[in-house]
């Protein structure tokens, strides 16, 4: 599928009202000037305008239409072959001092960056439409809700936008009605999708932000890491709220007392499996329900309590290994209003990947769009192949997914795949040592990020490729945050990827984690003990709940919950190889807790 899109002509009345906002016009005005499209197409985000854009799109080639019987109003789409996962070697955060960005972001100088990209878009989109998405994040009533537009040359990116924000009139309506006027300027150009053009720079004191020469997901829908995760945390320090990396998820208990969870785990370590969980048999009577799962924005709420919405309007989740098995809400959400990429396609118009429910097609056309059979050596389904579906489609969405104040959170969880070190579970003493747990998170690369996969690295907060600013000031942000609080939530780690000696995890995880969040709901309670460990509080092995688990023995949990000096050893060690790279800019609070932590362990 050619991603390179020519000029579309629509229907008379669709995509030609601008919104009547002065700045809004000058900019879009500007960009046209600079990039020449053949047209400019204004989204109102209406039905009629989805029918019309993606029949334009089918037309194309840049979608193809599923089997209406076996994925209702489904597509798939095809990234090019070198573009397929977000590229964090070409991001960058181009604030005014490269401090401002600090050491763990690429950073350029803004003028001279802005001259390039310039130099990059001048007359990238002749003979192409320009579409305008007018988007809200958050809902539209929240104090945390943000307005954006994106600009692109994508049909693609608008048809994947409409599922992923709150898009089109709605958010014109909210901007002329906000006092502040801030609004997010995003452009997007495909360039050629050339992987030598590429770059995904970031202008937070501008509240800007341009991406060319890609097409694939996180690194063009603007509105997702690019705006709710860089430019918010920036705008989350100097507004005095938090922009996260986490999913918030609902756990009702037999008796109805309910809890909000947000949870941090780096890309594709499963949030959206844990957003979704369905409780085992065992747990009959307890709900899990979705709020987000990926992002959450937290405000410190007059109650005293932080309290999260989820800034999306949909779910950008990895397909492969996704099965009724895995996750059968997801599976549920994922059977119809679709938008599939680089997925496998089935002779009779079905999707398929490594890890669905059933046997593997005799043949299928590959991500690549080539032949595939079950012999083939090569994956069906790219390994970072993804959904993009409403999140009105799941089956347990949380009835308060829309309150603007958000939702109470009672504990936040901080989680890595480490195959050894790190215990199924354990709870930080207080919030400042929470936010060392947070600093200190690593885990094992995934396909989600260009890159070797497998190897450890400290991702702090899972927020490493997403932080807008300078990583020392970010943790300063989150120590003040807490006593500011009257009602902190407590903090926990979790590491459902711990390995045995022959290699095999020893956790079975998804479903079976809603153990571990008993035992963490049970914490925020009072109502259960726990160790206390050097590291923190670790449940004993009988706090756990592990009846009717096959292959959990209460050795294995003993194996589990385990806290062993060698490897904690090297795990200090790592740690503050770590902190040392933040330079001056680490809070000394933090210096200090992994001190307390290496002397708890030698006394
Ligand atoms: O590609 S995205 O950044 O949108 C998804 C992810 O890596 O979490
Ligand atoms: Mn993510």
């Amino acid at each position: 599928m050619d991603n390179l899109a020519p000029a579309i002509t629509p229907p008379r009345g669709l995509g030609t009202n601008p919104p009547m906002h002065r700045g809004v016009l000058n900019w879009v005005q500007e960009v046209a000037r600079l990039t020449q499209p053949e047209n400019i197409f204004w989204c109102d985000g209406s039905a009629e305008e989805n029918t019309y854009l993606l029949e334009e799109a089918q037309r194309q080639g840049i979608v193809h239409k599923l089997n209406e019987e076996k994925v209702p109003g489904s597509y798939l789409h095809r990234s090019n072959t070198n573009d397929v996962a977000r590229v964090e070697q070409f991001t960058f955060i181009c604030t005014p001092t490269k401090a401002e960005a600090g050491p763990t972001n690429n950073w350029a100088e803004p003028a001279e960056t802005y001259l390039k990209l310039n130099g990059m878009l001048k007359g990238a989109m002749e003979g192409r439409t320009m579409f305008v998405i007018p988007y809200i994040m958050g809902p539209p009533d929240s104090p945390l809700a943000k307005v954006g537009f994106e600009i692109t040359d994508s049909i693609y990116v608008v048809l994947s936008m409409r599922i992923m924000t709150r898009m089109g009139d709605v958010a014109v309506q909210r901007l002329e009605g906000s006092e502040n006027g801030e609004w997010n300027r995003g452009v997007h150009s495909l360039l050629d999708v050339n992987p030598d053009r590429r770059l995904i720079c970031h202008f937070p004191q501008d509240n800007a932000i341009i991406s060319v020469g890609s097409g694939y997901g996180g690194n063009v829908l603007l509105s997702k890491k690019c705006l709710a995760l860089r430019i918010g945390s920036y705008l989350a320090r100097q507004q005095g709220w938090l922009a996260e990396h986490m999913l918030i998820l609902g756990v009702e208990s037999p008796e109805g007392q309910k809890h909000y969870v947000a949870a941090a785990f780096p890309s594709a370590c499963g949030k959206t499996n844990f957003a979704m969980l369905i409780p085992p048999e065992r747990f009959q009577g307890w709900k899990v329900t979705t709020v987000g799962d990926d992002i959450a924005w937290m405000q410190i709420a007059e109650d005293g309590r932080l309290h999260a919405v989820n800034p999306e309007n949909g779910y950008f989740g990895v397909v492969p290994g996704t099965s009724h098995k895995s996750n059968a809400n997801a599976m549920k959400s994922i059977e119809r209003d679709t938008l599939y990429t680089n997925v496998a396609l089935t002779d009779d118009g079905d999707v398929w990947w490594e890890g669905k429910d059933g046997a593997p097609p005799a043949h299928a056309i590959d991500w690549k769009g080539a032949d595939w059979t079950p012999e083939s050596k090569k994956k069906a389904a790219h390994p970072n192949s993804r959904f993009a579906v409403p999140m009105r489609n799941n089956p347990v969405l949380d009835p308060e997914v829309e309150k603007g104040e958000g939702v109470p959170i009672s504990a936040i969880i901080f989680g890595g795949r480490r195959s050894n070190t790190m215990p199924l579970v354990f709870q930080a003493r207080d919030w400042e040592h929470g936010t060392f747990l947070g600093a200190t998170m690593a885990s094992e690369t995934t396909a989600a990020a260009t890159g070797a996969v497998g190897q450890v690295r400290r991702d702090p907060m899972a927020m490493l490729p997403f932080c807008g600013y300078n990583m020392g000031q970010y943790f300063r942000h989150w120590l003040k945050i807490g006593p500011r609080l009257k009602n902190p939530p407590l903090i926990f780690h979790v590491n459902w990827f711990r390995k045995g000696a022959d290699g095999k995890f020893l956790w079975p995880g998804f479903g079976h984690n809603m153990r571990v969040l008993e035992w963490i709901i049970d914490r925020c309670e009072g109502r259960v003990g726990a160790n206390e460990a050097p590291i923190g509080f670790v449940p004993r092995p009988e706090d756990l709940d592990i009846e009717g688990m096959q292959n959990v023995s209460s050795a294995t949990l003993t194996e589990l919950l385990s806290v062993k000096a060698d490897e904690w050893e090297k795990e200090l060690e790592g740690q503050e190889k770590f902190f040392k790279t933040l330079g001056s800019d680490l809070p000394e609070e933090l210096n200090a807790q992994h001190d307390k932590v290496a002397a708890r362990f030698k006394s």
